[in-house]
């Protein structure tokens, strides 16, 4: 690993008092080594290819909960991702050959650095910090998983966007080929999602990489996919190749092909229905057929960290 002079750190790179404070905390439980003390960044962690690896210089997060996850098994056995079929086992049994490399993000849009990036240089400037988020689903159904990510605010700043970008734009990967589920029209293909800057920038908001320490599986979206913990699950676009910084508001996928039922803004809502059921209660996969519903928190909980992103704003009109 190269070891930055300090003249050669741009000041992009300089940590923020929070990393610098997270950093301290694994420090001191030995899992670096001192060498890495000299640069913050010069920490780059590098995600191994396919299969299960454990990643490595993993930080903490103090945005993560204190509710029990659930399982490895649950986490990656029930999931979502069209491009491997419709059914929530699907992803698990037909994404298993998906191979994540080679693979490039471009970056482009409104910002001062753009070009396409090979996926490991992509992360190599960023920490890798476990998030354990709770996750709700627009089905009502929900997990607790333990994310390992890197902070898109981190990312956003990486690559100065100018005073046009409004919108942070992201692209599926388009291959039918190898994702079969794009052969049939169900969703307008590649799937597209989006956020604000500043939602964005929001420090909840990642880009993970993986789960439970190891490498992303492919049914979850390997090898970067996005997280926003206040959203329905469908804002955490998976396979990401695109990120454009945009001055109007991008079209979003389950938006274009269900208007009515699915907003731009997908903040989870208690109070406000989706048309065909309500969102006032959840279903925690993993508790058991038995297992009471348990009632669904305004912004899934994380309303300290986001309600003023949305002040002035009718929750009920953009939703
Ligand atoms: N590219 C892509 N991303 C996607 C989806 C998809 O079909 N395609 N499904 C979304 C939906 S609806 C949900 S609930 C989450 C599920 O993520 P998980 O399977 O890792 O729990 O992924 C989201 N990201
Ligand atoms: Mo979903």
């Amino acid at each position: 690993m190269l070891i930055k002079k300090p003249a050669d750190i741009r000041p992009s790179e300089i940590t923020s008092k929070e990393n610098y404070l997270n950093r301290r905390q694994f420090i001191r439980a030995g899992s670096i080594a001192g060498a890495a003390l000299v640069s913050g960044s010069a920490i780059g962690a590098v995600v191994p290819e396919g299969g299960r690896a454990k990643l490595p210089d993993v930080g903490k997060s103090e945005f993560s909960t204190a509710e029990a996850p659930n399982s490895y098994e649950d986490i990656t056995t029930y999931n979502n991702y069209y491009e491997f079929g419709t059914g929530k086992e699907d992803p698990h049994k037909y994404a298993q050959d998906f191979e994540p490399r080679p693979w490039s993000i471009t970056v482009d849009g409104h910002a001062e650095k753009t070009g396409t990036f090979d996926f490991d240089d992509f992360i190599k400037p960023f920490d890798l910090e476990e998030r354990i988020y709770r996750m709700r689903c627009v089905e009502a159904w929900s997990m607790v998983i333990p994310w390992v990510g890197i902070s898109l605010a981190d990312v956003v700043k990486h690559y100065q966007p100018t005073s046009k970008a409004k919108y942070v734009a992201f692209e599926t990967l388009h291959d039918p080929k190898r994702m079969f589920g794009q052969r049939r029209p169900v969703l307008d293909w590649p799937y597209k999602e989006g956020l604000t800057i500043a939602e964005a920038t929001n420090p909840l908001t990642i880009l993970a990489v993986g789960v439970y320490g190891e490498s992303m599986p492919a049914q979850n979206g390997a090898p970067i996919r996005l997280v926003v913990p206040w959203k329905y699950g469908f804002k955490g676009i998976k396979g990401i190749v695109r990120i454009s910084f945009t001055e109007k508001q991008p079209p979003v996928s389950w938006n274009i092909s269900a208007p009515h039922e699915y907003g731009f803004y997908a903040n989870v809502n208690p109070e406000v229905d989706h048309p065909r059921w309500s969102q006032a209660t959840e279903r925690r996969i993993g508790g058991g057929l038995f297992a009471p519903r348990i009632p669904t928190q305004m912004f899934n909980g994380y309303g300290e960290q986001v309600a003023h992103l949305y002040d002035g704003l009718d929750l009920r009109k953009n939703y």
